[in-house]
């Protein structure tokens, strides 16, 4: 399919929306080679997984789900998607800036039929850097029933509340998802938003391969799973930092925590992200 041209794409009303709702949907923003490449990449991922790669085998259906992280920095595949494809520009039209750094990617394969849900959480809480401007771009690499898609609490993102999020190691059993130390009491407790879908605005699409869901970090959001038992799900999200985005370090440190890396390379807190491993990208025409 082909790739739309990105101005036409992230129009004045999209980046209105993706200020006010914290999530918009673009259709076809990808070609069918970048799809084909990402999915050789997750061949070659799930062959050879980071020390940070894992597989999550709670599932009601026995089902598995592969996660990996910042594996752009092995896979050629998803260091040219980073780097050539028009990500870095959506990002910062969406933002409305003329620089993003890259921040890291995140793949999720589930098997036909999976059935685990990612429960409802927001991403920035735990990130090792704090700021509004940030956007990730939740691609699938295949097509996506709605009920099986990432789904968004719209608005939530401007919610001012500080919520204690989903300690994801009880549910995957895998240690590296434990919180490093409780959350402090300041944080309320999350709302139950499975439990009570009637009381909140939730968004999410029927996807093909092409189309991404760009939202911001702090938008509550949750889903994927539920697959029907022909469906597999594979997904390459890349994660963008704008310009108030700053290195943040929290005792929690869950998962994908950069503190360790982040203190090797040089960055402090209150640092503007940058290195090699954090790339800038300067859009001249936005
Ligand atoms: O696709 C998924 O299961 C989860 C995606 C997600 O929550 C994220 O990338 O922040």
């Amino acid at each position: 399919m082909k790739e739309n041209d990105i101005a036409t794409l992230v129009t004045p009303q999209i980046v209105r929306d993706f200020d006010a709702d914290g999530v918009v949907l673009l259709r076809q923003a990808f070609a069918a080679d970048w799809i084909e490449k990402l999915l050789v990449g997750i061949e070659k991922n799930i062959a050879t997984p980071t020390a940070r790669g894992r597989i999550w085998d709670r599932d009601e259906n026995d089902c598995v789900c592969f996660f990996d992280n910042q594996a752009w920095l092995n896979i050629a595949e998803y260091r040219e998607f980073v780097e050539q494809s028009a990500a870095s520009e959506i990002a910062a039209r969406v933002l409305n800036t003329k620089r993003v750094n890259f921040f890291y990617d995140a793949v999720f394969v589930r098997t036909p039929g999976a059935q685990f849900r990612t429960p409802f959480h927001q991403d920035e809480p735990y990130w090792s850097v704090e700021g509004f401007d940030t956007c990730s771009i939740w691609m699938p690499l295949v097509e996506v029933e709605k009920k099986s898609a990432l789904e968004f609490v719209r608005g939530s993102h401007r919610w001012q509340n500080r919520f204690r999020q989903t300690n994801f190691a009880a549910l995957t059993g895998d240690q590296r998802d434990q919180w490093a130390s409780s959350p402090d009491d300041e944080y309320e407790a999350f709302p139950d938003i499975e439990g009570e879908r009637d009381r909140y605005e939730i968004l999410s699409w029927e996807m093909a391969p092409g189309d991404c869901a760009l939202f911001n970090g702090r938008i509550i959001h949750g889903g994927s799973g539920n697959l029907s038992k022909d469906r597999e799900l594979k997904v390459f999200n890349t994660q963008w930092l704008g310009d108030d985005v700053r290195v943040c370090f929290r005792k929690e440190g869950m998962d994908p925590d950069h503190s360790q890396l982040m203190t090797k390379l040089g960055l402090k807190p209150g640092d503007r992200i940058g290195t090699e491993v954090y790339p800038q990208f300067h859009l001249a025409s936005v």
